[in-house]
């Protein structure tokens, strides 16, 4: 599905508004400090378009930004969101694999919209999403209890939630949209009650971790990726606090009981194995909270991208 596997279009969101808690915007200049993009190009032999810069999206504030609907700092998100997905979708359309380093989960509204417009373009297809997370982020500003959009990015992008208002995400369109059924879970453990029913209602396909303890990584993989089908590209959304906080406690919304470091690296091992990666997310990194896990946090954050985009430990 990409013009040559070889080339990767790297997008660093500094952005924090999609929840309240200062310091993931910090993520992507932390991975890149550790290394992350130098070990791209060295060992996996990636050539990297990356524009140099954390993008903070200062200019995009808005002068007031009232709860909508209970959406949280609304028009700020959909602001950032729409530049992300058009940055996304730039390097997607030339046929480049795409790494957005964030930044807080909502920037998946930006990212995943970019790259089913791009895929829908270049080769007239609907892309699957894996979500690895210990949430579904699928509320609607209806069913959220916190108004957080770090929450909704599912909601949006699968067209559940929709808003015809410009600037709070009327400016997304059916072909920047997923289907529900081409969306696979891997990891939940933390769901909130609407959302129970909005997965159950839309018969959605998700591993939580009790399915992971019953079957074992492996067969929950064989299981993920035989629902999407093979030949079917596909955009890998990680959110850091899928793994347990022994080994990523700097992360916004922290839960127990989640995957190990080696089963975070396998699911992105086994994505790449697919061959038909073509886009990665990795967010919600906080290197300010729990100061000193804050370096485990960004190497676990490394070591899954490195695995997802080819490197194997033979
Ligand atoms: N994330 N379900 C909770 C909410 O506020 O809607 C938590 C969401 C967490 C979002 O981790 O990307
Ligand atoms: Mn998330
Ligand atoms: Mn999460
Ligand atoms: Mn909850």
């Amino acid at each position: 599905f990409l013009a040559k596997s070889h080339d990767l279009g790297v997008v660093a969101v500094g952005f924090s508004g999609g929840q309240p808690k200062a310091g993931v915007d910090a993520a992507p200049m932390a991975l890149i400090e550790a290394g992350l993009i130098k070990q791209l190009e060295e060992d996996l032999d990636l050539n990297v378009s990356y524009d140099g810069q954390v993008h903070n999206y200062a200019e995009k504030i808005p002068a007031e930004d009232p709860p909508y609907r209970n959406m949280k700092q609304p028009r700020f998100v959909s602001a950032v969101t729409q530049e992300v997905s058009e940055q996304v979708y730039s390097h997607a359309k030339e046929g480049k694999l795409v790494l957005t380093l964030g930044g807080d989960h909502s920037i998946a509204i930006g990212t995943v919209s970019g790259t089913a417009r791009a895929i829908r373009e270049r080769l007239g297809r609907e892309m699957a999403v894996i979500w690895v997370d210990a949430h579904a982020d699928i509320n609607t500003p209806e069913t959220s209890d916190s108004g957080n959009i770090h929450g909704m990015p599912v909601a949006f992008l699968t067209g559940l939630a929709t808003e015809e208002r410009e600037d709070i995400f009327g400016w997304m369109k059916d072909h920047h949209r997923i289907s529900t059924k081409k969306i696979v879970y891997i990891g939940l453990r933390d769901i909130d009650r609407g959302e129970k029913k909005i997965l159950r209602d839309h018969g959605i396909k998700a591993f939580s971790m009790h399915d992971i303890d019953r079957h074992g990584i492996g067969k929950v993989m064989d299981m993920a990726l035989g629902w999407i089908g093979s030949d079917t590209p596909i955009h890998l959304s990680f959110d850091v606090d899928a793994l347990d906080p022994m080994w990523a406690p700097s992360t916004g919304t922290p839960v127990r009981g989640g995957l190990t470091l080696r089963e975070g690296d396998f699911i992105a091992e086994c994505v790449a194995e697919t061959g038909s990666l073509i886009a990665l997310d990795l967010v919600e990194v906080n290197p300010s909270l729990d100061e000193h896990g804050a370096s485990d946090t960004v190497r676990a954050g490394c070591s899954i991208v490195r695995c997802a985009l080819g490197d194997t430990l033979l």
